[in-house]
């Protein structure tokens, strides 16, 4: 559909920025915070960075917010850090932990800006895993929902929006890569049964949510990768419709009916894969209903037919920056993933495809009818200073308002879109690329290499950012 005028956003529509805890906040053995799981991913496994220290976001709060206030944020979307609030086994909770976050979401409500929590971004306490057995033992469950009532008891006051866990379904897709194999010995059916425990874990803190907080909101955070089938092939389609599943439907279809879709359940039969649902969790993920979808979506994705006698390939990852070295897997007899002719890449060979995400909010809004937001989409980029002391980051402005016109777009067309919360506010490591591969609308001196003073300066994209929302998505 054309329309005559720009895109015009509803009168309330929050505009903010997003982070996680363990990307942004450093100062990881202070205020009483015990290790999590992925700081000792980002000491040992490269290219993750040491996440110590980090954008210092914990001794730079009030900075950070005031420079959101400056730029005209009427939203923030951050992580809790689970082992701030409760650092050991003994489920006792950390008084300095809850200051932090108190000291946060006061500052923030004091600027008018609608704080809004993720509770689980990536950053298992170690003591889960190690006192537990982490995501493979449901003594998870119970650990978590003490952890996630702490929080809506003591937040859930001043804030309205929640969110259970980020990105569950690319933590199954890609459970080596962000470390929730750890313990496994038969991945690709263990898999299952800590999704299934993943689901548990978020239909509690759905209950949770409604029973605690007033006026409470809370949704999931799925990662969000559009996938166009490669020809009007008729197998492309199926193989488009089979990469939709096995990467994103079959959590959505959960999260929003309440059980598990006839897809997952003939797969698992016909793969004789037993995720270990026992009596009573059904009924339990039955009483989960979510307010809204927020969803991360920074790209999209080609699939074609894949015969079975096809080699497998795993996905690749391009870890350093230089164009060209993601590999796209293949799943033989299922389908396989390929590069997309109309769309450009950035340097990491990630799609720059604005359409794509008119494309998820109507595709999310038709099968779900349930309100939005989004959570993430950004530009990672090698960004440095100019010799003017600025950063002039236009690649990351024509990326924004390319995606927010398509936001636009979709509200045009009938969608229901509350928010738009990009990654990220300032920079912060990247989940494989540290500082290397900076999103942020305000710059941090800092590098992998060396900490240098982490001084905040505003990029471009900052006052781009602030005119474009100041002036409610008309100004682009
Ligand atoms: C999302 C994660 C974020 C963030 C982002 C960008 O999947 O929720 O934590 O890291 O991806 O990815 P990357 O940092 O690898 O570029």
């Amino acid at each position: 559909m054309y329309y005559k005028t720009n895109p015009v956003f509803p009168d309330n529509f929050m505009w903010g920025a997003s982070s996680a805890a363990w990307q942004v906040e450093g100062a990881v053995s202070e205020g009483g915070r015990t290790p999590a799981i992925i700081d000792l991913n980002s000491k040992k496994k490269k290219p993750f960075t040491d996440n110590t220290i980090a954008a210092d976001h914990y001794h730079h709060y009030k900075e950070d917010v005031a420079l959101m206030a400056e730029c005209g944020f009427s939203s923030y979307r951050f992580s809790i850090s689970w082992s701030r609030i409760i650092p050991n086994e003994d489920g006792k909770v950390n008084a300095e932990g809850i200051l932090f976050y108190n000291n946060l979401i006061n500052e923030l409500v004091a600027n008018n800006i609608n704080p809004i929590v993720t509770l689980y971004h990536y950053d298992m306490p170690v003591w889960v895993d190690e006192k537990l057995g982490g995501w493979l033992n449901r003594d998870i469950i119970d650990a978590f929902d003490h952890y996630t009532r702490v929080c809506f008891s003591e937040f859930g006051d001043r804030v309205q929006y929640w969110h259970s866990l980020n990105e569950q379904n690319m933590q199954i897709c890609y459970g080596e890569w962000l470390g929730v194999d750890k313990g496994c010995t038969d991945w690709e059916k263990d898999k299952w049964k800590i999704n299934h425990i993943m689901n548990l874990c978020h239909a509690k803190a759905v209950i949770a949510c409604h029973e605690l907080v007033k006026g409470g909101k809370i949704g999931p955070v799925p990662g969000y990768v559009p996938i166009y089938p490669e020809s009007c092939k008729p197998e492309d389609q199926i193989a488009a419709m089979n990469a939709e599943e096995l990467t994103e439907k079959v959590w959505n279809d959960l999260y929003a009916h309440r059980e598990y879709n006839g897809f997952i359940k003939k797969f698992w039969k016909d793969h004789n894969i037993d995720p270990d649902i026992r009596p009573g969790d059904m009924e339990l993920i039955k009483q989960a209903k979510i307010d809204f979808f927020s969803l991360n979506c920074y790209r999209s994705n080609v699939a074609k037919d894949c015969k079975p006698n096809e080699n497998f390939t795993e996905l690749q990852l391009n870890k350093d920056g230089v164009k060209g070295g993601f590999i796209y897997p293949k799943y033989p007899g299922i389908y396989q993933l390929t590069s997309n002719p109309y769309v450009e890449t950035n340097d990491w060979d990630w799609e720059i495809d604005p359409i794509a995400m008119r494309y998820m909010l109507r595709y999310v809004w038709d099968h779900y009818q349930l309100p939005m937001m989004i959570t993430e989409n950004g530009f990672g980029a090698h960004d440095s200073v100019a010799e003017d002391g600025h950063i002039h980051d236009e690649e990351r402005i024509n990326f924004l308002r390319d995606q927010i016109y398509q936001v636009g777009m979709a509200i045009m067309d009938g969608c229901e879109v509350i928010a738009y919360n990009p990654w990220s506010f300032t920079d912060l490591l990247s989940t494989g690329n540290g500082m290397a591969k900076r999103y942020g609308l305000v710059y941090i001196n800092t590098t992998d290499e060396e900490v240098l003073d982490l001084k905040r300066i505003k990029k471009d994209s900052f006052d781009w950012y602030s005119k474009l929302i100041k002036s409610n998505g008309q100004n682009f």
